[in-house]
């Protein structure tokens, strides 16, 4: 008789119990309103993508600082969070389950975005050669400034006050962005921390925040309602790492320790190759006790094949998700998938976010 997992065989989650394998990755829409508060549309989209095993939200920063693209939602003020709790709310009464991923975006910003158009910060005041979205256009990222170490406790509390205001707005947990070349992954690789305190030189010393970020975050929220992504040999938002196996093991050796729920991995370059650089992510895999999920250009056959071999546990789908919010059942019947629109991913309204029809709509409209 085989046993082998499927992407349709449930999975434990610390205290909560996903239907299926299937999970909806962070997915950055670019539509808050007004204060950053979560577009009204965003309790309809993530509704509609309920029948995933776990949605994680788009990142959403945890504090103005945090910001680095227009539109993106926050998880500060108290009217984020009551924008959130619509989300929460309705994604539980077509009875899905939903993380929020929690945001710092460090140098990777602009100073129109800041309080008093200040420089945006990082470990080290090294540009990032890169775009950002602003005032409608992509625009040149900001110069940043190296963050005093008298401001680090700070950064740790905005995500840990995140956390807290996640859990009051009702998420069943936490993602932590460590990935993408945003603040705790500037602070962890070589390329973006030329710091010389405890924060910077050593794989110890480079991977502290990130460390202490994920222990004041479950701290707060129970480590079985942590999760963290990370994405080793990404090169997004020009990050880089001469040396990310020894780096990425020492992190989930000290994930482990602490007992988060989940490692949320993006394997290869962000939205691109899987295989840009060399490394063994089942190193990773045996380092971490919690649930392994896997990201990256997956598709049925290669998820399959995945969790068939326990590689993985979980796998997170993205824009496949954007476009089909029935991806389960259309991965489960082995129809065929809506194509995502790239125009409409980032900003506008109803067109390319709640519009996308599920399968019996599909059907409908072609006969
Ligand atoms: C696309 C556009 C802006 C931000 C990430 C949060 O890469 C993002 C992001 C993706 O993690």
């Amino acid at each position: 008789m085989s046993t082998k997992t499927t992407l349709f065989d449930s999975f434990k989650l610390g205290p909560i119990t996903l239907p299926n394998r299937v999970v909806m990755a962070p997915l950055t829409r670019n539509r808050a309103v007004a204060g950053l508060v979560p577009n009204p549309l965003a309790i309809e989209y993530y509704g509609q993508r309920a029948s995933a095993g776990l949605l994680i939200s788009e990142a959403s920063q945890v504090s103005q600082q945090g910001q680095g693209y227009q539109d993106t939602p926050g998880i500060y003020s108290k009217e984020q969070a009551a924008g959130w709790r619509k989300v929460t709310d309705h994604v539980h009464a077509q009875g899905g389950r939903i993380f929020i991923q929690l945001w710092h975006v460090g140098r990777v910003s602009h100073t129109s975005l800041q309080l008093n158009n200040a420089a945006p910060v990082g470990p080290s005041a090294i540009r990032a050669k890169g775009k950002t979205f602003v005032g409608g256009t992509f625009t040149d990222i900001s110069e940043p400034r190296a963050l005093a170490l008298e401001e680090i406790p700070g950064i740790i509390e905005a995500f840990k006050r995140g956390a807290a205001n996640a859990l009051a707005a009702g998420f069943d947990g936490v993602e932590i962005h460590g990935a993408n070349g945003y603040l705790l992954d500037q602070f962890a690789k070589d390329g973006a921390n030329q710091r010389t305190d405890r924060y910077g030189g050593s794989i110890e010393n480079r991977a502290r925040l990130m460390l202490e970020v994920a222990k004041a975050v479950s701290a707060e929220a129970g480590a079985d309602r942590t999760g963290i992504r990370i994405s080793p040999v990404t090169p997004a938002n020009d990050i880089s790492d001469s040396d990310p196996q020894p780096l990425f093991d020492h992190i989930v050796d000290h994930l482990n320790a602490l007992k988060l729920v989940y490692l949320h991995v993006i394997e290869g370059a962000t939205g691109g190759p899987r295989d840009n650089a060399a490394f063994d992510y089942a190193s990773l895999r045996k380092r971490f006790n919690g649930a392994y999920m896997a990201n990256n250009g997956y598709d049925f056959e290669l998820a399959s094949k995945v969790l068939a071999a326990g590689a993985a546990d979980l796998i997170a789908f993205g824009k496949p998700f954007i476009a089909n919010p029935d991806l389960v059942e259309r991965l489960r019947r082995g129809a065929p998938l809506n194509a995502p629109d790239k125009a409409t991913f980032y900003g506008g309204g109803a067109k390319g976010y709640t519009d996308y029809p599920a399968l019996d709509r599909a059907m409908d409209a072609a006969q």
